[in-house]
């Protein structure tokens, strides 16, 4: 259905002329009958009358649906409502207004558009993106000149901080040669490992050494500070944390109320206008929605609007398959035991599968067991090679599980985590000089009986 734009002058065909429509193209009404033959010159459809005159609208409707916008001096508004309303009492009419008086409120199926909701949703976004355009410009001129650059992430990167590194290799047109993305510590956890893996994407394991075989060092994610490693100056960073130093580098954007880095990489994406790749957009989505819980920490409309356009362009089944690791088929006899030997002790769920493949299976296992009813903890341990691993696991809202396991586990090994998960890794040699017997029996008492005084304490 066509629609209908009514101005007395040439100021909305001057503004809409060359707009898309998908439907039929628009009429014109106008008062001239120079403009109306000027504007039907162009190919456009056209009527002139007195705006006024509800015969004008008996010309123009067909079905008297048609939507119609309106803009006409404040001052002749009420009078040229008037006449379109007995023409066509039923069509839905948008005034485009640029003063302040309200439209009279009895009128019907008319809405108002005001300059300032133009300037706020077209024209400040412009500006927005020109300024986001001009700073990626500056910093691909920075960074031109480095045959090597390196990404560099934080220890043990998260999905935000590989997803970002990805996105500034491709806004600068780089591969990984010319721009390898690295890390002092390894991608361990198994979300991480999944993201990378399915996603293709390569994360190399550096020294501190090695960064001086760079011509240039970029961050994302991360900031200098963070770094224990002496890094001089570096050229380029891009995070979303605090500032808790000020930040050396040569170019940087620190947004700490973004949600995500990732959602600073997609802004910058796209107003570059770089092609965003099925696989880019899943790991930057997968960024922002591991960084901000889904949307539900920290997220605000910028993360909202780069987790809509990049949901579009995602691969889900991908996503679905990082989000939820597949079972191999003989870790159902893992957990089959690991069930029937759970203990359940004050709403701290225990299970000790003894030897297992490979080591992603204990957290996996301990995610899965915070599912059961009535279970605020779980807590689950394995041997991998010589190490006797535990994963523990919370609802969220109680104690800090990196602070209990520290504080259970601490004296033994390596522990620590953060609210809702943590995990120690002990030496079963370690194990055997505290505890005296590493069978599968002790193990289960020993970590339930530290755990759980850890927690009452
Ligand atoms: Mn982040």
């Amino acid at each position: 259905m066509r629609s209908l734009l009514v101005c007395p002058d040439d100021f909305l065909f001057r503004l809409l002329r060359g707009t898309p429509t998908p439907g039929e193209p628009p009429l014109y009404l106008v008062e001239d009958r120079g403009l109306r033959a000027r504007i039907a010159r162009r190919g456009a459809a056209a009527l002139a009358g007195d705006l006024e005159d509800p015969a004008l609208y008996r010309r123009a409707f067909r079905t008297g649906r048609e939507s119609v916008l309106l803009a006409v001096p404040h001052e002749r508004r009420d009078r040229v409502l008037e006449a379109l309303r007995t023409a066509a009492p039923l069509a839905p009419v948008v005034v485009l207004k640029d003063d302040a008086r309200a439209l009279d409120p009895a009128a019907p199926g008319v809405t108002a558009l005001s300059a300032g909701t133009i300037g706020e949703r077209v024209i400040q976004p412009e500006l927005e993106r020109a300024a986001l355009r001009a700073r990626v410009d500056r910093l691909r001129a920075h960074l031109a000149p480095a045959d090597r650059l390196l990404i560099l992430l934080q220890d043990d990167p998260d999905p935000d901080a590989i997803a970002s590194a990805l996105a500034l290799r491709t806004l600068l047109g780089r591969h990984k040669t010319s721009a390898p993305i690295a890390t002092f510590g390894g991608v361990t956890r198994p979300e991480n490992r999944a993201m990378i893996k399915i996603l293709e994407i390569e994360v190399e394991v550096i020294e501190a050494g090695d960064v001086d075989a760079y011509d240039m060092v970029a961050m994302v994610d991360v900031q200098p500070s963070f770094f224990e490693e002496r890094l001089g100056v570096v050229d380029l960073v891009i995070d979303h944390h605090p500032e808790e130093a000020p930040v050396r580098a040569h170019l940087k954007d620190v947004r700490p109320s973004y949600g995500a880095t990732s959602t600073i990489l997609t802004e910058y994406l796209r107003a570059a206008e770089v092609k965003i790749s099925q696989k880019l957009a899943t790991a930057l989505l997968y960024g922002i929605k591991s960084d901000t819980l889904h949307l539900e920490r920290g997220g605000t409309r910028a993360d909202m609007e780069a987790f809509a356009y990049l949901y579009l362009l995602a691969n889900h089944n991908a996503l679905r398959r990082i989000e939820r690791p597949e079972l191999p088929g003989d870790a159902l006899e893992v957990l089959a035991q690991g069930i029937a030997r759970r203990e359940l002790v004050d709403g701290v769920l225990f299970s000790h599968l003894g030897p297992v493949a490979y080591v992603d299976l204990i957290p996996q296992f301990a995610d899965f067991f915070l599912q059961v009813e009535g279970v605020e903890w779980s807590v689950v341990s394995g041997i991998v090679g010589g190490d006797l691993h535990v994963s523990v696991r919370n609802v969220g809202y109680i104690r800090s599980a990196g602070e209990v396991v520290r504080s259970a586990f601490g004296a033994l090994g390596g522990a620590g985590g953060h609210r809702a998960m943590a995990k120690a890794v002990i030496h079963l040699g370690d194990w055997r000089t505290a505890v005296g017997d590493a069978s599968p029996d002790a193990i289960r008492h020993g970590i339930a009986e530290r755990f759980l005084r850890a927690l009452r304490n």
